[in-house]
Formats: C-alpha cells, structure tokens, sequence
C-alpha cells in the first residue's frame, strides 16, 4: 500500500512539472505598459517559424499610440539573394491587452506578408521582452507552427540576471532549446541610424 502510495506521488508531482503546452493557456504579460512597451527592441534570440524567415541584425521599432511598428533584417530570398528586409506592421487589439494581431509587409512587393499573433509574454520594459506567436494548432491544442522573439534594450544581449527570468518563459512556451542567438553585424545599420526612419 505504502509502495502504491509513493508510486501514485512520483506520477502527481510529474505531471504537476510537465508544462502545458497548449496555446490557449500561454500565460502573457499582466498589465502591460504600452507605452513602456514601445520603442526600439533589438532581437538577440529567435525561434523559427517553417519556412523563409528572418535571419539576423533583427530591430524592431514599436509605436503603440499608432499601434504601427516597423522592422529590419537580413533575409535570403530566392535562395541566394541577401537583402535587408524593411517591414511595416499595424496593430489590432484583441479581449487580451497583451495579444496583438499584427499585420505585416514589405517595402518591397516581392517580400513577405502576413497576419500573425503577436503576443507579449513578459517584459521588464528597460532591459528584455520576449514575444511569442503561433501560426498554427495542432489539434489538440499545442502549437504546430510558431515563431518566437527575445528582445533586448541593448544590441549587446540580455544582462546575466535577466537570463533566468527569460530561460523560464522559454519553459513557459514549451520552446526552451529551439531558440538560436540573433547576431548584429550592421548588415542593416545604412538604413537604421536614426530611428525615426524606422
Ligand atoms: C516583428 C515585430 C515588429 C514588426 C514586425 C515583425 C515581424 C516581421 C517578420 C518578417 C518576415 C519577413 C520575411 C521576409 C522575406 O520575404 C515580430 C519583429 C513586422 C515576421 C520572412
């Protein structure tokens, strides 16, 4: 009986552990401070989607009051044709204040467009954001297809004492392991120098 009981303890406690994975129950940012939100993010990680993506030297510039953003970086397209990918991004508001739909194109026709989830998942707004979206479920409820950013104040990287906070959301999301470092080389700097172009 004693074993029994033990045995039924080892199973709970797993499956207290095991993170749920199905989208709907992705917990995002409380409270979100747009305005606090806003502003220039650089991506220092990045989990890929299927398909063409962007590569490095990602930045972000986000204008919440607008609900507009504007982004670059390096990108191949038709297999060997690298290029600095300038896109624009307007905003919707879904019932969760931290759930945009976001849709987005290219300056250029020839690149991609889209209508993505842009969710918000935790930010400290000075130092680090980590943004999730999923483009499709699977059927029971997980994400088959999704991309996800870490973004960071600072071209630099993420400071060490916001590793653990970060390493825990990409727990959270089920995709801890999936996400590759976002280089900046100043492929795109030409076209970033000053912000308000963006
Ligand atoms: C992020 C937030 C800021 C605004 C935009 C974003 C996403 C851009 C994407 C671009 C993909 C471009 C490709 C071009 C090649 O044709 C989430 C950074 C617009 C997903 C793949």
């Amino acid at each position: 009986m004693l074993w029994f009981v033990v045995a039924l303890c080892f199973v709970a406690d797993s499956w207290a552990q095991e993170p749920d994975c199905r989208v709907a129950n992705i917990q995002v940012m409380q409270n979100l401070d747009r305005s606090r939100y806003e502003g220039l993010w650089y991506a220092v990680g990045k989990k890929d989607p299927e398909g063409l993506f962007l590569l490095d030297n990602i930045v972000a510039y986000l204008n919440l009051t607008s609900m507009s953003a504007k982004a670059k970086g390096r990108v191949i397209i038709l297999n060997n044709w690298e290029m600095c990918a300038d896109m624009t991004a307007t905003f919707e508001d879904t019932e969760n204040p931290s759930k945009f739909k976001m849709k987005y194109w290219g300056a250029a026709s020839y690149l991609q467009t889209g209508y993505d989830d842009h969710w918000v998942i935790d930010t400290d707004y000075d130092n680090y954001a980590v943004h999730y979206s999923c483009r499709v479920l699977e059927d029971d409820g997980t994400c088959r297809d999704s991309y996800s950013f870490i973004f960071s104040r600072h071209s630099f990287g993420l400071r060490p004492e916001d590793v653990a906070i970060v390493t825990m959301r990409k727990t959270e999301l089920c995709l801890l392991g999936k996400y590759r470092r976002v280089t900046h080389t100043g492929f795109c700097d030409a076209e970033q120098t000053d912000p308000n172009q963006m």
